[in-house]
Parts: structure tokens; C-alpha cells; sequence
């Protein structure tokens, strides 16, 4: 999909009011979108305090202001390198970037789509994409491999600024949640590492939506929807993102939805993420529910890995580079150790 041949996003904050209306919408399109469904002045001050942080750990040009998320080219890393999570575990301490997660408005509005008490899940994500670093775009792919619980679960993705096509928002394959089931996913690159091919399947058409995201925006839906993001093509700018997930409080959940995100690549514990924060109020606030925890889902990864060793063998470079990551990172695991042989047993390439 071109950037250009995606269509708009239907707006439904005409609608908001609608229950019945937007839940037609979400069976019938697979997701919702709103403007302004977030505080545009509380957004834009969580941007400063991220963007902060990430000048502190060297990823903006020194003496830019940090509003303008303008990135040092020298210091791009992406999900999967250490010095990524090196500096997104800073960001990741931030208070207000896990409050943001408990909008009230956000969840009132949720709550009245599926008819009962929604929980954010305490694993919250925040994207911190490099500029022209486009190989790592978020693939195509569903949620539901990645954060597993049940279909019905649901994403809501905003940007912390601004974020017009060329800075690389999410689209969405209208209506493809009603395949109505998760789809083969295979190895790629970019945030997940796994991507769907729904060329491959004929009923899942090819209408492909997004928009230019404005401050306070949110895209709404369910784990089965095909979504990816559009790469982001501007000289410098660092695209900056959450994407939250919501759940039935009465809902199972999977195991790693419980940690911090990343914090199986590089250990980060809650006590650390809560050090500095000046209130209890979002601190293991799960555990006054009692959620039934599901073991994590290990066969989409682990396939996806057997794949990139194929490719590695091949002289994949692509491949290569991701075992290389995985080596790097985690040298006296399993994985890791596996991941050196094949490198060791492939033809080199450079990318
Ligand atoms: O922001 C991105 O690049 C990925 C986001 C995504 O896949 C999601 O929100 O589920
Ligand atoms: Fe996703």
C-alpha cells in the first residue's frame, strides 16, 4: 500500500453519543476514530516530557527545543536494539505517561461500547520511531499475536503530537477483523517482528485507511483487525505513539500483559518504573481485580524465528539483521545462542 492510496478514516465523534451506532460501526469497519478524544494540552505536555527525556538520552539534537522531536540520525535504534530500551525504559518511568492510559473519558467511552467495566491493561507502549529508518516500520500484522487475552480486546492508538501521513501513523484494512480469525504471520522486521499477507486472502479486500493525525486523536480496535503503520519519510522528525489496551475486567489476560513492556529484552521491574512518581493511584491498580491469567502464546515467535534462521542461511540480510539483534542482546539465552550459530553458518551480507 502506497501512502497515497490509503482513504480517510471515518470520524464518529458525530456519533460519540450513539452506542448503538458505534457499535454498528466497529462490527461493520473494524475500528473507531475519534479527534480531539484526548486532552490536545495534556498530550502536548506529555510530549515535552518524553521528548525530555529522550534528548537527555542523546536522541535529540542538543539545544533544539524537545517539542520538536528533532532526532540525532547518529542515535537511532529501534525495538529490539539495547540502546532503544536503554532510553524508552526512562521514558517508560514517566508518570504521566501511564496515567495517560486511564483517561477517564477514554475509558467511559469503551465501557459504554462494550456495555461493562474495561480495564487498561498495565502493559502500556509507547513507539519512538526514527526518521528514514524505514526498514523498521511496524509491519502488517493483527494485535492478537502479540498481546493474546481474547479478540475482543481492544487497542487504542494516539499520537503524542501532531502526526501527519509522512511522519508514519497507523492504517487500518477496513473491516478485516471479520475474518474472524488470527491469520499466519510471518518473519519481517519492524516493531512484533511478525506480518500478515492479506493480499493473500481474497475476502479481505484492500481498502486501506488513515489520516493526518492531529493532537488527541485516537484509533479504536479489536485484536483481529489487519493494521500497520506508514513509514515515516520526514528528514528528522521522531514519531512519537501510544498504543494501550483495554480489556474486560471480567476478561483472562495474558501472562506478559502484566510486566512492563520491553522488560523481557532489558529487566525493568514496576517498584523501578514507580520510583519518582508522586502518587499510589495507578500503582498495581490490576490487583484489585481478580484476572484470570493465561500462560503466553509462544508459537507465533518462535515460528517466526525458525524462518528468520532459514532466511539468515539464504543470505538474507534482513534476517541476518534481526538474529544479530537477537544475539546481541540476550548472548546466554537459548534463543540468542541459536541465533549466533546460524549467523556463524550464513553467507555475509551486509544491509
Ligand atoms: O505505532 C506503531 O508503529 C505500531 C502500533 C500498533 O501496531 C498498534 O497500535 O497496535
Ligand atoms: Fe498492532
Amino acid at each position: 500500500m502506497s501512502t497515497e492510496s490509503a482513504g480517510e478514516l471515518l470520524e464518529s465523534n458525530d456519533v460519540a453519543g450513539d452506542v448503538e451506532e458505534l457499535r454498528v460501526r466497529l462490527e461493520e469497519d473494524g475500528y473507531l476514530f475519534f479527534r480531539e478524544l484526548l486532552s490536545p494540552e495534556e498530550i502536548l505536555t506529555l510530549r515535552r516530557e518524553m521528548l525530555t527525556v529522550m534528548q537527555a538520552g542523546g536522541w535529540l539534537i542538543a539545544g533544539t527545543d524537545p517539542v520538536e522531536g528533532i532526532a540525532d540520525p547518529a542515535a537511532r535504534s529501534t525495538e529490539g536494539d539495547l540502546e532503544y530500551t536503554d532510553v524508552y525504559h526512562k521514558v517508560y518511568r514517566l508518570e504521566s505517561f501511564h496515567r495517560i492510559g486511564h483517561d477517564p473519558g477514554l475509558i467511559e467511552l469503551l465501557e459504554k461500547i462494550r456495555g461493562c467495566p474495561m480495564m487498561s491493561q498495565p502493559q502500556k507502549v509507547a513507539r519512538l520511531w526514527f526518521p528514514k529508518f524505514t526498514d523498521h516500520t511496524t509491519p502488517v500484522h493483527q494485535d492478537f499475536v502479540h498481546f493474546q487475552g481474547t479478540n475482543d480486546n481492544l487497542t487504542c492508538w494516539s499520537p503524542v503530537g501532531d502526526c501527519p501521513r509522512e511522519l508514519g501513523g497507523l492504517a487500518v484494512l477496513r473491516g478485516s477483523h471479520k475474518v474472524n480469525r488470527v491469520l499466519e504471520h510471518h518473519f519481517s522486521l519492524g516493531a512484533g517482528s511478525l506480518i500478515v499477507h492479506p493480499e493473500q486472502h481474497e475476502e479481505l479486500g484492500s481498502e486501506w485507511l488513515t489520516t493526518d493525525y492531529r493532537c488527541g486523536d485516537t484509533l479504536i480496535f479489536p485484536a483481529l483487525t489487519i493494521h500497520r503503520a506508514l513509514p515515516n519519510v520526514t528528514e528528522d522528525r521522531l514519531r512519537v505513539s501510544l498504543d494501550n489496551r483495554y480489556q474486560r475486567v471480567s476478561d483472562p489476560i495474558a501472562e506478559h500483559m502484566l510486566n512492563p513492556h520491553l522488560s523481557s529484552m532489558s529487566p525493568l521491574s514496576w517498584d523501578e518504573v514507580y520510583e519518582d512518581w508522586g502518587t499510589e493511584e495507578y500503582q498495581y491498580y490490576w490487583k484489585q481485580h481478580q484476572l484470570d491469567v493465561l500462560p503466553k502464546i509462544t508459537s507465533y515467535l518462535e515460528s517466526a524465528f525458525e524462518e528468520a534462521s532459514e532466511l539468515s542461511r539464504q543470505g538474507d540480510p534482513r534476517a541476518q539483521l534481526h538474529l544479530r539483534r537477537i544475539a546481541l542482546r540476550e548472548p546466554d539465552s537459548d534463543m540468542g545462542q541459536q541465533a549466533a550459530r546460524v549467523l556463524e553458518d550464513s553467507p555475509t551480507a551486509t544491509l
